[in-house]
């Protein structure tokens, strides 16, 4: 807070907000709704830790960091002339060049003016005598705010093992969402990686290519399936961009955004061979099609779900040499799909490399992290580099990074003990005037599809609050509880809610994050929108506007 703040506070004068919002992040989420809100004519100002723009893209800048989606759904689609000056140059594209993009768009709206990096937030407290928010960054300064919007990610809050001796090694080491911008040499090195999700089978595949020898530490693998990745020559990207609405209005259609939508036919209603070669074709197709474009039910009927998984663990049987370390590639304990797919490009076959070695950890588990290198319990191994690509407290864990507290001081942290509880995955009772943007139980899906509803949503609602002289707007318990059971409804029944990975908040790095909960909305998109738009179209009359 402001001396003033604090004098016009004792001399009973209404309190000076510095801004009318403040959006935590400038990713994908936090430049947009800076956008919009700057349409409505709002102070408004960016809190962003970084020393740039992009959010994931800017943190995750390890190599091999790439679009698992196609790069042109995964643009913004809000701007025609956005979307026909850029040319994107691969179908998945690499981090740099998604880096770039945003860079471009900070830059083409004038963006940074809003902007202040190097800022990050440590706590967020409601004022309710005022209707306001102080923010208050790492370094002490205070900022008080009618509006909060968090644009802080599902994916951001990244975690170390926890394995003693961490600190110790005297090599270099990184993880791979908080990778250097300088470039990393691997020629030559001896260099492990430790974590086998989306992350690190890029990151695996890419060192593999340099290293004078990589060991990949497993403690439990992943069903992968290919890539397909191209080069867009000047002719397709025209085509492309003819194609742009019917993209966007497909992508607006389908079940989770995504270019692929569920086929409508069971598994076991085709014959066997068409079964076979539907399959075969899915996987000789770019992108998530085998995960969000196969059988509509092989998410959510196990045995559907054996087949699928039976087909890709041939694949993996065919594609690796050594039969002892294929069957250590081959997921066990989870079904194809149940957990976020990584894509790969010739992943597999990096095992076939003489430079690369396999370590099952769930045989020989890592004792500690030593001055040379990694301990398991069979021998020590030692390394020039060691990368942790072990993943991140997701969902709620950038939340919990955060001291935020509502009505009465109520940590939020505290409120959602046991599992995030929400209204719209956007607002949460008790936290007036707090509105998150791919918060718990939103639609991720494609998430820059999901991303651009969620804003335009946030900011009908502060304009509606602005047109009517609103300054406090709080979600109710009864639409939190409503939502927050709808949601577990939804999860009831489907295959990954029965398995641990990030996608139910499990880390084994964290306290507390052992517990499956239900952390995402696992409906429709179309579904997701429609009762959102609902809720705008009777005036907001769910939540408590004062
Ligand atoms: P993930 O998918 O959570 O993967 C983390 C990996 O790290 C996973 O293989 C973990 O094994 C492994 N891990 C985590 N902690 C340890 C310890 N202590 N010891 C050994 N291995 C460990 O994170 P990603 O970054 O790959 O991907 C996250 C999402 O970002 C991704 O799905 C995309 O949507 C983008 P585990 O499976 O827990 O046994």
């Amino acid at each position: 807070m402001t001396a003033s703040h604090e004098t016009q506070a004792q001399a009973g004068t209404a309190p000076a907000l510095d801004y009318d919002a403040i959006i935590i992040g400038a990713g994908m989420s936090g430049l947009y709704q800076l956008y919009r809100m700057r349409e409505l004519g709002m102070r408004v100002r960016v809190l962003e830790a970084g020393t740039g723009v992009g959010g994931t893209w800017y943190w995750n800048r390890y190599p091999g960091a790439r679009f698992d989606s196609e790069s042109y759904s995964y643009s913004y689609s809000f701007s025609k002339e956005l979307l026909e000056e850029w040319n994107w140059n691969e179908h998945f594209a690499p981090q740099p060049e998604t880096e770039r993009y945003l860079n471009h768009v900070a830059d083409k709206f004038d963006l940074r003016r809003d902007i202040q990096f190097r800022s990050r937030v440590s706590a967020a407290h409601y004022q309710d005598a005022t209707r306001s928010w102080d923010v208050t960054l790492e370094n002490g300064d205070r900022f008080r705010t009618r509006f909060l919007i968090t644009a802080i990610g599902p994916l951001s809050a990244p975690t170390m093992p926890r394995i003693e001796g961490v600190d110790s090694f005297k090599g270099a080491s990184f993880h791979t969402a908080r990778w250097p911008k300088e470039p990393v040499s691997f020629e030559g090195k001896r260099v492990a990686v430790i974590g086998t999700g989306a992350t690190g089978v890029q990151t695996i595949q890419e060192v593999a290519k340099t290293a004078g020898h990589l060991t990949v530490f497993q403690r439990t693998p992943n069903w992968c399936a290919p890539l397909h990745n191209s080069r867009i020559d000047a002719e397709q990207m025209a085509k492309i961009k003819a194609g742009y609405p019917e993209m966007f209005k497909r992508c607006q259609e389908t079940f989770a955004c995504f270019l692929h939508t569920p086929d409508p036919r069971g598994t076991f209603e085709v014959t066997p061979e068409k079964r076979e070669a539907f399959f075969e074709k899915l996987y000789a197709s770019p992108g998530f099609g085998i995960w969000q474009g196969n059988f509509r039910d092989i998410l959510t009927n196990p045995k559907a779900n054996d087949a699928i998984t039976d087909f890709v663990a041939r694949k993996i049987r065919q594609r690796v040499k050594d039969p002892v370390v294929a069957e250590k590639l081959i997921p066990k304990n989870h079904g194809f799909g149940t957990r976020r797919v990584p894509l790969e490009t010739k992943y597999y076959e990096v095992y076939n490399q003489p430079n690369v070695e396999l370590v099952d950890i769930k045989e020989a588990p890592i004792e500690r992290i030593t001055p040379n290198g990694i301990k398991t319990s069979d021998r020590e191994y030692e390394f020039d580099i060691i990368i942790y690509a072990t993943g991140f407290d997701a969902i709620t864990g950038s939340f919990d990074r955060i001291d935020i507290r509502g009505v009465d001081g109520l940590r939020l942290k505290d409120k959602w003990k046991g599992g995030p509880r929400t209204y719209l995955g956007v607002m949460v009772e008790g936290f007036p005037n707090m509105m998150m943007l791919m918060g718990p139980h939103t639609a991720l899906g494609n998430i820059p599809r999901s991303i651009e509803y969620n804003v335009e949503w946030v900011t009908s609602l502060i304009r509606h609050a602005r047109d009517h002289q609103l300054t406090r707007v709080e979600a109710t318990a009864a639409g939190v509880a409503s939502w927050t059971d709808h949601v577990k409804s939804l999860g009831v029944g489907l295959l990954s809610n029965e398995v641990n990975s990030w996608m139910t908040g499990i880390n084994s790095n964290v306290e507390g994050k052992q517990t499956r909960i239900i952390a995402r909305y696992s409906g429709s998109a179309p579904a997701y929108r429609a009762r959102c738009d609902e809720v705008a179209a009777t005036g907001y009359r769910e939540l408590a506007l004062a």
